[in-house]
């Protein structure tokens, strides 16, 4: 029921995206856009064309899509919106048995005017509809001029920047998060040119990990900034469709050296960094890794007593020995709340970028499942 004072209360804008993929695709979508049409409290302002597009993520062997996008004006709080596009979704025998299954309807809010929303529920704007075509595509038709206020910038300018003819992907992530391995799946399935890291950070080698204290000297940063920078410069930067995936991001390098070199080293190496930097082409998106503190203990258990030649998470077990012990996991901890600041809230890196997914690594496999559906909608 729509509270009393709701009438003085200006009204919210909200993208809806739709889609099907069983039944009678088209019809099931016209009646979605129907029901919301003539919902008391709802007003419809835009309807895009419907797009058939292919299944991302999910069970393998799914029906393609019909997808489209619809702008409304509601008097509806956030929660109570989702709770209406539910009503529809069962009005319309939506069943739920697996994660990204096939559906008679699917409906997200996808914005709800420039607000950010987190709650149990929900999550606004949508999570993934930065690297969506089948969003951005129906999105941008009804409504380009919209700012989605987390990637600072508007549907047009999301829509445009996975639309690069050679994309540049980063997996982003503290050492032991698994960003190779994800790096590594995700440029495997795409084809993509894969970029890893040349040289591991100052101190974090294998070969010096037995080192009390890491070289921290700006001239051993600055000399791996410029390894890191080097494939990634603007002038050298291929021009083929297939696009490049990093397990490495120049400005997590800087957050670093920030949180680690000593303030009198420190200023020098910032100094040599931007001229390096901004040289370079900076990702368009970004698959960013979280883990746990606890994920991290476990991995670094994992690794030592691994006794076959596998590398997996080295990168960890290189970093935690030369920060030594405990200390390094705070240290990595650290970094982790610093790149999420920078990447999720905007906080200080430059320039941002628009297309951030954010991804727990815990689940390393999961992890990879979703970096691989989030870059393969970008197709
Ligand atoms: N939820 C949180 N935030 C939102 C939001 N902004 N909008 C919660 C809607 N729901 C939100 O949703 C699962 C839970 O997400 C809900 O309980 C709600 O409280 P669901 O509709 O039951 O299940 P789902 O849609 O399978 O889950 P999910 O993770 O939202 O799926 P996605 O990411 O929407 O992906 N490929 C093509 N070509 N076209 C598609 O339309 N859709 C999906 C679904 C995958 N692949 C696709 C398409
Ligand atoms: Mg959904």
């Amino acid at each position: 029921m729509v509270p009393e004072t709701e009438s003085v209360v200006r009204p919210s804008r909200c993208l809806i995206g739709c889609g099907a993929n069983v039944g009678s695709r088209r019809e099931q979508l016209d009646q979605a856009i129907d029901m919301l049409r003539f919902m008391p409290g709802v007003e419809m302002l835009q309807v895009s064309r419907f797009v058939e597009t292919q299944p991302i993520g999910g069970p393998p062997g799914q029906p393609p899509f019909l997808n489209a996008a619809c702008l409304v004006e509601t008097s509806f709080a956030p929660e109570e919106m989702l709770d209406m596009l539910a009503a529809v979704e069962n009005t319309l025998h939506r069943e739920r048995h697996t994660r990204w299954g096939p559906r008679t309807i699917d409906l997200d809010l996808l914005m709800y005017d420039e607000q950010v929303i987190t709650t149990e529920r929900l999550q606004v704007p949508h999570p993934r509809m930065t690297t969506r075509r089948f969003v951005l595509e129906p999105a941008t038709e009804i409504a380009a001029d919209l700012r989605h206020p987390v990637a600072g910038c508007t549907l047009r300018e999301l829509l445009e920047n996975i639309s690069q003819r050679h994309l540049h992907v980063a997996v982003v992530g503290v050492p032991g998060s698994g960003a190779a391995e994800v790096a590594a799946a995700v440029a495997d399935v795409t084809l993509a040119r894969l970029l890893h890291a040349p040289t591991a950070l100052p101190g974090c080698s294998p070969a010096t990990a037995h080192q009390a204290e890491p070289p921290a000297t700006s001239r051993a940063w600055r000399e791996r900034v410029e390894a890191y920078a080097a494939p990634l410069r603007e002038s050298q930067w291929p021009d083929d469709p297939h696009g490049t995936v990093a397990d490495y991001w120049l400005e997590g390098v800087r957050l670093a050296a920030d949180a680690w070199l000593p303030p009198a080293e420190r200023e020098s190496f910032l100094s040599a960094f931007e001229q390096v930097s901004h040289e370079t082409v900076c990702p368009h998106v970004v698959l960013f890794l979280e883990v746990r503190q606890q994920t991290l203990v476990e991995r670094m258990a994992y690794r030592s007593h691994a006794t076959d030649s596998s590398d997996v998470f080295a990168d960890l077990v290189a970093t935690q020995a030369a920060a030594g012990g405990k200390r390094g996991v705070a240290a990595l901890m650290g970094l982790q709340e610093a790149m999420a600041e920078c990447l999720l809230h905007g906080g200080g890196c430059c320039p941002r970028p628009k297309a951030v997914i954010h991804l727990a690594a815990d689940d390393l496999g999961r992890a990879v499942l979703d970096a691989v559906a989030a870059v393969e909608a970008i197709a």
